[in-house]
Parts: structure tokens; sequence; C-alpha cells
């Protein structure tokens, strides 16, 4: 198994439009989350780069999609964070579609990391993501995010109510604990990325 060194990632490209990706070769794996649930800042503790991924105070902020080279054929991609409550309705709407169209259309898409803040997970739109995600069989990997705001025995009981909801809905997941804060949950994300690189390198 080849195991990826993912300080290398670099910025590759924005796009505003699905039909604007011109990439075609090798795959990605796309980080999906509500607005401010941490997915900017995951791919920067993953990749050991403070502003690879731009985080912001200020949630909603970033609408588009970003591209980060991995390796040649393999890619990360930061999808607009969607459910941003603030944002005006139409503005919603159109980055929910953008992600939507994304999950949907693209072949490369080879797996899903789906970050929910621990504290308030499994709201709407994330079941919409994990019914498209069953439809289109793409595998999931869920980080419950900012882990580091409850006390540890919470943090345990969380992880077991999501997983058993989960299970109800998905045969093909993962669920881990996850801070970008106190560095858990890093070596877990790696590895399934590094699995799914494998298992796709190979095929
Ligand atoms: N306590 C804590 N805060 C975090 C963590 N990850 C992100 N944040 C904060 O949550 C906010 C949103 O993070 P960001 O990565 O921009 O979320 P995004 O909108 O999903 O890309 C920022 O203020 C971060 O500093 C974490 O692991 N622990
Ligand atoms: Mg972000």
């Amino acid at each position: 198994m080849k195991l990826l060194n993912y300080k290398q990632t670099k910025f590759f490209k924005s796009y505003s439009k699905i039909h604007h990706i011109e990439i075609q070769d090798g795959f990605e794996i796309a980080f999906i989350g509500y607005s401010n649930s941490g997915k900017s800042s995951s791919i920067n503790s993953l990749t050991c780069q403070k502003k690879l991924a731009r985080f912001s105070k200020t949630p909603g902020r970033t609408q588009l999609i970003n591209f980060f080279e991995v390796v040649s054929d393999f890619r990360i991609v930061d999808l607009p964070g969607y459910g941003y409550a603030k944002a005006p309705i139409l503005v919603r709407e159109k980055w929910e579609k953008i992600v939507y169209n994304y999950l949907e259309k693209r072949e490369q898409l080879k797996g899903l990391v789906l970050l929910m803040d621990i504290r308030y997970p499994l709201k709407k739109l994330d079941y919409k993501i994990i019914d498209i995600a069953i439809r289109n069989n793409i595998s999931i990997l869920v980080l419950l995010t900012k882990c580091d705001k409850i006390k540890v025995h919470q943090q345990k009981i969380q992880l077991q109510i999501v997983y058993k909801k989960l299970c109800s809905l998905l045969d093909n997941f993962q669920i881990e604990l996850f801070s970008s804060t106190k560095k858990i949950g890093i070596k877990k994300l790696e590895l399934k990325l590094n699995y799914w690189y494998n298992q796709n390198v190979m095929n």
C-alpha cells in the first residue's frame, strides 16, 4: 500500500461552476459539510499548512469548489459549505445546487468526507448528502468535528448515537472523532485517504 505525503498537497484551482472543471484524469475525494463545520481547518491540519484551504471567522465565505492536488492523479476537493443561515436564500440555494450537482455528476469522485460539528450532527442537509451518496454508491468517512468542544465521555456518547443512526442508513461508512485544534483524528483521516487512493489506483 502506497502512503501519501499530505504535506506536499498544493492548491490547484477554484471553480464556480461544475461544467468549468476540465480535469479528467485520476480521481478525487470531496470534503463536505455545513458552512462552519470545520472543513477548511481539517484540510489545513491534514496537510500541515496553515493557510492552504482558507478558513474564516465569517462562515459562508467560501463559495467556490476548491481543488487541491495531493499527487498528480489524486485530489482533495473543498466544496462550498451549505446551509449558512445568514446568507440570502437564493445564494444558499445556489451553493446547494453546486454541491448536489457535483456529487451526482462527477465521475472522478470516489469518496466523501462528511464533516459535522459534534454538537449539531445530522442536520437536514447532511441527510440529503447521505442520501445522494447512497444512490451514487459513494463511500463515506464521517468526521465529528470540533470534538474538543465537549468532554471526552460526551464525545463517546455522541459518537455512539450518530454511529447507530447512520448504521440504519449506510452499509459503507466509517465514523471518527475529529479536532483540528487538538489534532484528534488526523491519522485516521490520512489512513482512510490512503486506503481510497490505493483502492482506486489499483482499479
Ligand atoms: N474548537 C475548535 N474550533 C474549530 C475546529 N475546527 C475549526 N474550528 C473553528 O470553526 C470555525 C470554522 O472553521 P472552518 O474550517 O473555516 O469551517 P468551514 O466553513 O467548514 O470551512 C473557525 O472559527 C475555526 O477556527 C476545531 O477542531 N476545534
Ligand atoms: Mg471553508
